[in-house]
């Protein structure tokens, strides 16, 4: 920290990381200059209220980064090859995010997470596990709390979900375990190819004492010739350390060839979040949890909001808002783990695609969807994927075509396979909005 006084830094990006980067400087008396392209960036009325006078340059990065600085402090929302930032890097200047700067200062354990589809709900139930055993967790990163934020917490153990983009400018992280739990294709419009979004994620198994893999997505192996230094086990609901066994009958969970207890003790439903449930398991190998805290966590988590949230019944039809859903994995296990009886969904889909090929939807949609009802910058490329799907304005005009053409026994499914920055703030605002339109029938 000290070092860092002797610095010209500079903060890209005040949105929630850079407010929480910004807040950590100031607390430490070091006063950065803060930068974002946005003429009004979230942080703004925060920053003018600091009492303090801060250099602050919005609405335009060209020339704002470089004069007179010796350290670049990024938002995970900027990538390095931004024109600017890679002038910078060009020009020597340190370029770091949130969580390397985390990583540098952080003395205590830490478990982080990353991986296209599942981050939230694992580091959120291993969080309530962790807790639930008797430690003082401090739980962030892109689930939505700045990583620095959580410093002053002071906790025992800290719980990380981190995006690929964090991942980018992080290199110090040491973690005590470290898990990808997927790599399916998502933010193809930030990375030349999927190898590149690959390689991101790759990085937080650097310096990892314990890393977790999924023994079915050979994408999430570490690349490199293991460490011996590492501990690698492996997570599946088939095969593996971590694994769903049948004892006297029934689906158990099993951990490195312990029957643990039964899989219908776990809250969440679906063959998706049984693999989640074993993520955490193996994640907390080395916190000596006992087997009696996982089963009574697991049985009373109920899930976040926003991923496969039972809304309401009506006329005998089930609302289901999984608006988290920003890419073709979340929508094709959530359909799948929701697609008891086959051809009874009503989905409906759309936003931005980010640039995603959409086609391996087809196969669910075709199997489980008896209508597909398409919104949103990019709805038209859906009704290739379905003979009965079709494009429909927005959200409002989705859920009154599928009430009207679901009939008692249905489900009507939100699950959107795109982000919602088209039409929305946040996927949240697109979940809160369907929830309400729901409501509205009942
Ligand atoms: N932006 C500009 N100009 C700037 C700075 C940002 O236009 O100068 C734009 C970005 O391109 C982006 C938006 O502003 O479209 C927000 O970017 P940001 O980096 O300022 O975002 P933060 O508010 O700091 O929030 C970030 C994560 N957002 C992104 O990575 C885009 C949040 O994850 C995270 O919760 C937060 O840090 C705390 O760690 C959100 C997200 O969408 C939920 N993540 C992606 C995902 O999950 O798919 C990766
Ligand atoms: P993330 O934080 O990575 O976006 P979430 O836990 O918020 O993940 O879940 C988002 C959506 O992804 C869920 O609604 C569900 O549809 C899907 N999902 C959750 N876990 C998995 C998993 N292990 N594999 C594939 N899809 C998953």
């Amino acid at each position: 920290l000290e070092s860092l006084k002797d610095k010209n830094i500079t903060v890209l990006g005040l949105g929630v990381t850079g407010l929480g980067i910004v807040r950590f400087l100031l607390a430490h008396g070091i006063v950065p200059k803060v930068v974002d392209s946005r003429t009004a960036p979230p942080g703004a009325a925060w920053l003018s209220q600091q009492g303090v006078e801060i250099e602050a340059v919005f609405g335009d990065l060209a020339e704002a980064c470089l004069p007179n600085c010796d350290m670049l402090i990024i938002s995970p929302g900027i990538p390095l090859y931004e024109p600017n930032v890679a002038k910078a890097i060009a020009a020597g200047v340190e370029v770091i995010g949130d969580i390397e700067l985390f990583a540098r200062l952080n003395t205590k354990p830490v478990i982080a997470v990353t991986g296209s589809n599942g981050k939230s709900t694992v580091v959120s139930l291993a969080t309530a596990v962790l807790k639930a055993a008797g430690y003082k967790v401090g739980l962030g990163g892109n689930i939505g709390t700045a990583a620095l934020d959580l410093l002053a917490l002071d906790a025992d153990i800290y719980v990380l979900e981190l995006s690929s983009f964090q991942l980018e400018t992080t290199t110090s992280l040491r973690c005590k375990s470290a898990m990808i739990l997927n790599v399916t294709e998502d933010h193809m419009d930030r990375y030349p190819d999927f190898a590149a979004y690959r390689d991101a994620k790759l990085r937080i198994y650097q310096h990892a004492e314990r890393v977790v893999v999924n023994a079915d997505d050979a994408n999430t192996y570490f690349a490199l010739t293991p460490d011996p230094q590492q501990e690698q086990v492996t997570v599946s609901l088939t095969r593996g350390d971590y694994c769903v066994e049948i004892a006297e009958g029934k689906a158990h969970f099993s951990a490195l060839g312990q029957v643990c207890f039964a899989t219908n003790e776990l809250a969440l439903l679906g063959g998706h979040n049984q693999f989640n449930a074993l993520a955490v398991m193996a994640l907390l190998a080395p916190f000596a949890v006992p087997v009696g805290v996982f089963k009574e966590t697991f049985a009373s988590f109920v899930g976040l909001p926003h991923r496969c949230q039972f809304v309401a019944e009506v006329n005998g039809v089930r609302y289901i808002n999984d608006s988290k859903a920003t890419n073709v994995g979340a929508a094709i296990a959530a359909i799948e783990s929701l697609a008891d009886t086959l051809g009874k969904l009503v989905l409906i889909v759309g936003g931005d695609a980010k640039g995603a090929d959409l086609a391996p939807l087809g196969k669910v949609l075709r199997q489980h969807c008896k209508a597909v009802f398409s919104f949103g910058q990019d709805g038209a490329q859906f009704l290739a994927l379905h003979p009965e799907a079709q494009l429909v304005a927005n959200l409002d005009e989705a859920v009154q075509r599928a009430q009207q053409i679901a009939t008692p026994g249905d489900q009507v499914v939100l699950a959107p396979a795109c982000a919602s920055i088209d039409m929305y703030s946040n996927y949240m605002a697109r979940g809160e909005h369907f929830v309400q339109l729901v409501e509205g029938l009942v």
